[in-house]
């Protein structure tokens, strides 16, 4: 089937300010089925597992500390071109340049700032697939895992 998976955040700056819902519904009105949800507050380890990739830049400890301030909604979300309809979807990473070259994005829309930026989205096949098994662990993440990484290893 051609139908991808995304792995999403709704990040905690957005929780706070109260745009899940609106997300959400921007999110389905564009296409995307949610195939799994899971609300939680991540620990400093999680943060820094989710965003191992980032480890040793400037702005880590920034980016661990905001993530780690409330709770985040995880999406699994499904549709085909998922993963890059997602991310132009959120637009671009700093919230003030979403505003001036993106501004119906989800990160113009309901971003605060360059790493207070509202959403996730994974920007590969790969990163897709990491993402999805570390929100959504077990036999079901396992087969939808397995479905992600297929076109890349068939
Ligand atoms: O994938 P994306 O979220 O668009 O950007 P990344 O370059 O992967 O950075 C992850 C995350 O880190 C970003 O959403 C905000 C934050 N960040 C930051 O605080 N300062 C930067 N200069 C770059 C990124
Ligand atoms: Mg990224």
């Amino acid at each position: 089937s051609s139908v991808e998976r995304t792995l999403a955040m709704i990040k905690p700056d957005a929780v706070r300010n109260g745009h899940v819902d609106s997300i959400i519904a921007a999110c389905e009105a564009a296409g995307f089925v949610v195939a799994g949800r899971t609300d939680q507050q991540l620990t400093t380890s999680q943060a820094s597992q989710f965003y191992a990739e980032h480890e040793g830049k400037e702005f880590f400890a920034g980016l661990t500390t905001f993530m780690t301030s409330g709770p985040v909604v995880a999406l699994l979300l499904e549709k085909p071109n998922a993963i890059k309809d997602w991310r132009a979807l959120m637009g671009p990473t700093n919230t003030e340049k979403a505003k001036s070259e993106a501004p119906e994005s989800l990160r113009a829309l309901y971003g605060t700032d360059g790493t207070q930026n509202a959403t996730h989205g994974s920007d590969s096949f790969i990163s897709a697939a990491r993402e999805a098994a570390f929100w959504f662990p077990g036999d079901l993440a396992k087969e939808r895992t397995l479905a992600m990484v297929k076109p890349i290893i068939s």
